[in-house]
């Protein structure tokens, strides 16, 4: 890898937040091309912090100073990858859900589906089941995630899920939810199509399972036209 994107990549992993931006300017500099720098040095360095957490070699501190890093070279590349049409794999509306205002757990698995290259639309805590529909007929997303931390409430996750029926958006989106108050269990029982334990597999969980449909960005299906020629 470049030493200019490796040290994109190490930045992130150490969580250097205040060197980040500087770097991936540096790289953009050096003529590297914007989605390069994303793939490669950013949301690499949020998959290798995501594999230490779920081995036990980073926690949850570790994990949002890196996110939080990631956010800033993200912010600064964000033009660049507008004007280089990179498109995000996927868009994500997430939320914890309505009588719940835990929202640590929410913003690592935002961050981490972000790291991972979906969009992603934060409707902050105490999200009510009628604003998750308005959010669904806005913004169109690929994935709804819900959070739950209380038994008192989670049950909102479910109301929510009935909603998205009767409002006939269910079928064109996958449902995850998550949180402490969560199982596999419940998530199946309420008719969810994912739960994970952590931020790291939720994003993984994303990718794999409910991102295959979506067309690759036009930049990628240029590198796969070539790759096949070229081969
Ligand atoms: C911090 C905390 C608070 C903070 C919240 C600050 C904040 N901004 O979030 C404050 C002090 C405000 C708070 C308030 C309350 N809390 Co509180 N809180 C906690 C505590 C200690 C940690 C939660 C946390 O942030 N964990 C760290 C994050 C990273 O973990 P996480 O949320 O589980 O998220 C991870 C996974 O679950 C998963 N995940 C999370 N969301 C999602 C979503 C999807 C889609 C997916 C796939 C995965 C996923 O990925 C995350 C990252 O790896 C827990 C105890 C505990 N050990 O869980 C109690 C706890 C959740 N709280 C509890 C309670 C009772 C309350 C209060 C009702 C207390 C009170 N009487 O006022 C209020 C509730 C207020 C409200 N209406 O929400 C209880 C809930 C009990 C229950 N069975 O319902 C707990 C379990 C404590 C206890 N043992 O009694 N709390």
């Amino acid at each position: 890898m470049d030493q200019r994107i490796q040290a994109v990549y190490e930045a992130v992993i150490n969580g250097a937040m205040a060197d980040t931006s500087g770097l991936v300017q540096d790289a953009l500099d050096a003529g590297h091309d914007a989605n390069s720098i994303l793939k490669d040095g950013l949301i690499a360095a949020m998959g290798e912090i995501g594999h230490k957490f779920e081995i036990g070699e980073a926690y949850v501190p570790e994990m949002l100073i890196s996110a939080k890093s990631m956010k800033f070279g993200l912010e600064l590349l964000r033009p660049h990858l507008v004007a280089a049409d990179v498109q995000p794999i996927g868009r994500v509306v997430i939320g914890t859900i309505k009588g719940d205002l835990h929202d640590i757990g929410k913003n690592l698995v935002g961050m981490m589906m972000e790291g991972a290259g979906f969009e992603v639309i934060d409707l902050g805590v105490d999200v009510k089941p009628e604003e998750l529909i308005d959010a669904i007929n806005k913004h169109k997303p690929n994935i709804v995630a819900m959070s739950a931390l209380l038994t008192t409430t989670m049950g909102n996750m479910k109301t929510a899920i009935t909603m998205m029926e009767e409002a006939g958006v269910k079928d064109n989106l996958k449902v995850m939810v998550g949180g402490t108050a969560v199982t596999q269990d419940y998530a199946t029982e309420i008719g969810a199509d994912g739960f994970s334990v952590d931020a790291s597999q939720a994003a993984s969980l994303a990718k794999k399972k409910y991102c295959k449909d979506v067309k690759p960005p036009r930049i990628e299906l240029t590198r796969r036209f070539f790759y096949l020629i070229l081969k």
